[in-house]
């Protein structure tokens, strides 16, 4: 398969290019993809050196997919251009996430929804993805009414921009400021802009993207999103309403035989989802599952993974495998 990376230079790029190898993804041709600034630049992919090129001369290379990571407003402009070329996209941006005519995909869940007329497909975002591959197989058995999510999440959404801040405030340094606040020793209630309804672009994500994955409008979602200074990835406190009641043993049982998702979780043994040790891995950690007593039909889950690994790269590379299993590219 001809492979573009979109955006190979960028955090999530680079962790696709490591995905890619180590999933022993078939590539024969890699382009890697950036801006005009980086075009020329080398980078290396299983053991050969590739050039990075421009937009247009990837358009016109014709890979098969493209795996993009590039922001919204690129992939607005440039997605079009490579499908109408006949490359089919897989885009990690928020650009088409909501657009009815879009898929929006994890694999475990809703990759059957895929055909082949799906030439530009879209990535859910980390925190979403960490959630729904947790509540899908939940929602089918005990039907869930109300989701209400607090996150704490890594420094890597931001960027590499987040992490030379909070290094330089380890190293007492003034540098460029990804947030408004120091990240060092502290939480900031801000995860991307705030909408008009007091909530930021990202606990909507949650809200809306949980509704379109599960096919489910009538399933309340509230979302407090905050960063916190960590590196391995994002973590979250999900309370769940289910209509129906349900058995803590049986829950358990039902995600320990979930695919890509591992139950940590005895008390006994300390045993619970850290991002220290989920970085790096590309499975969905879930424990601390216990019965909210304040309320009927009611849990209480603690749900961790890499943001940049399942929450990213190994999502998308998750959605191109499933299109070249199932002859859809
Ligand atoms: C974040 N989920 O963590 C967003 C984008 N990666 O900032």
């Amino acid at each position: 398969m001809r492979i573009a990376v979109v955006g190979a230079t960028g955090m999530v790029g680079e962790v696709m290019l490591k995905v890619l190898a180590e999933r022993n993804f078939p590539v024969t041709e890699l382009i890697p993809v950036a801006s005009e600034r980086s075009v020329g630049k080398e980078i290396e992919f299983k053991g050969k050196k590739y050039k990075v090129v421009g937009m247009q001369t990837a358009v016109d290379m014709k890979a098969d997919i493209a795996l993009f990571s590039a922001g919204g407003e690129t992939s607005l402009e440039w997605a079009p251009k490579f499908a109408a070329a006949g490359t089919t996209v897989i885009d990690n941006s928020s650009a088409w996430r909501m657009d009815p005519t879009k898929k929006l995909v994890v694999p475990e869940i809703n990759a059957s929804e895929l055909t082949a007329a799906d030439k530009i497909i879209a990535n859910p975002n980390c925190s979403t993805i960490q959630m729904v591959l947790v509540l899908a197989p939940l929602h089918k058995k005990y039907n869930i009414k109300r989701v209400i999510v607090s996150t704490y999440q890594s420094i890597t959404g931001t960027g590499v921009k987040a992490v030379q801040q909070l290094e330089n405030e380890y190293a007492g340094v003034q540098g460029e400021m990804a947030y408004k606040y120091p990240i060092h020793r502290n939480a900031i209630p801000q995860c991307d802009s705030f909408e008009e309804n007091g909530y930021t672009k990202e606990e909507m994500k949650l809200v809306r993207e949980t509704q379109k994955i599960l096919g489910d409008r009538t399933i309340a979602v509230t979302a407090t999103a905050v960063r916190v200074p960590i590196v391995g990835g994002h973590s979250e406190a999900v309370n769940v309403e289910f209509t129906n009641d349900f058995e803590v043993s049986d829950i358990q049982n039902i995600l320990h035989h979930t695919d890509g998702v591992v139950v940590q979780d005895n008390n006994d043994t300390y045993t619970y989802p850290m991002p220290m040790y989920a970085q790096g891995k590309d499975d969905v950690f879930v424990g601390r599952i216990r019965r909210d007593e304040s309320q009927a039909n009611t849990l209480n889950m603690w749900i961790v993974a890499d943001n940049l690994r399942k929450g990213a790269a190994t999502n998308t590379i998750q959605i191109a495998e499933y299109l070249v299993a199932s002859k859809l590219v």
